[in-house]
């Protein structure tokens, strides 16, 4: 988006030459380069940088709902505010074993009170490691003083770039149980061995291990994603005639790109008032020799 329409975005460089940007519209991380400068993270050429529409690509922020289901729009309203920054970013980090991280805060409009009637404060740590892994921490808080409690679905939707879809294979997910969002969210076990794609997939993964891999055959690349406090993982590629279907993603998009998402579905979070949620993900993205098909 580069400042379209005058959207402010804070760049983070760490010393080996990585970088990240997240825009203050929906905290939305947008690209994260790793020290070659290579782009990780998938972005659709048609992105629409405008809103109220969500940015297509990055890591939009799912909250307070994931998904339809329920009575706010798809996937919440977090990726379609401006977010302020609470912790202006430190200087350019001096040394090896130094962080760069930005803290943005979220809090509900008096416009948010109306559809969705709770106070909450929405704080997301972005981070870059000194080896260009980046981190992504949200604290969401129960701010009511009124004794209200409420409840809420989450994701971080990562759209990572990938060379060739059909030569993507995912691991960590075998033999786990899945709802299909494309056969009513009907409950599924997965097979037993690697993930691979030949067609739309749109699956919720249900209680996945903290640690998930998605392989680029012909990048030789590994993208691995470390959770905690986000059970499940949501895995989606529209496939071509979705992709069509999309004014913001260009038609053979698809072929370079996966979502796979650190998400609480299953079992919405409920918060007390005063009381805190953590979910975090750290993602990584390391040489790897896998050749597809084995
Ligand atoms: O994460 C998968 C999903 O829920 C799909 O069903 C698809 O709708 C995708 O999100 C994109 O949603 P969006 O509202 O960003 O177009």
């Amino acid at each position: 988006c580069n400042g379209v329409n005058g959207l402010e975005k804070v760049v983070l460089r760490e010393v080996r030459g990585s970088s990240a940007e997240v825009y203050l519209y929906g905290g939305q991380v947008t690209s994260w380069k790793n020290e070659h400068g290579e782009e990780l993270l998938f972005i659709s050429s048609k992105a629409i940088c405008k809103p109220p529409k969500a940015i297509r690509g990055g890591i939009p922020i799912c909250f307070p709902q994931f998904g339809s289901h329920g009575s706010l729009e798809q996937h919440g309203f977090a990726r379609n505010r401006f977010w302020t920054i609470e912790a202006e970013p430190p200087p350019f980090p001096t040394n090896s074993s130094s962080k760069a991280f930005v803290d943005l805060i979220l809090k509900p409009s008096e416009e948010d009170m109306k559809i969705w009637p709770h106070s909450f404060e929405f704080r997301l740590r972005i981070t870059l490691g000194p080896g260009g892994d980046l981190m992504l921490t949200s604290r969401i808080r129960n701010t009511s003083t009124e004794g209200k409690p409420f409840t809420f679905t989450f994701a971080y939707h990562t759209y990572f770039s990938v060379s060739d879809i059909s030569e993507v294979r995912v691991e960590g997910l075998e033999t786990l149980d899945y709802l299909d969002n494309l056969q009513n969210k009907e409950r599924f076990t997965e097979q037993g061995d690697a993930i691979t794609f030949e067609a739309e997939v749109d699956k919720v993964y249900l209680s996945t291990p903290t640690k998930i891999a998605i392989l680029d055959h012909e990048k030789k690349r590994t993208f691995v994603i470390r959770k905690d406090g986000l059970p499940d993982a949501v895995v989606w590629n529209p496939w071509d005639k979705k992709a069509k279907a999309m004014a913001d993603f260009g038609d053979d998009e698809y072929k370079h790109m996966l979502c796979v998402e650190a998400a609480a579905v299953e079992k919405p979070i409920t918060l007390k008032p005063g009381e805190e949620w953590r979910g975090r993900q750290e993602l990584s993205a390391v040489p790897s020799s896998y050749c597809s098909g084995q």
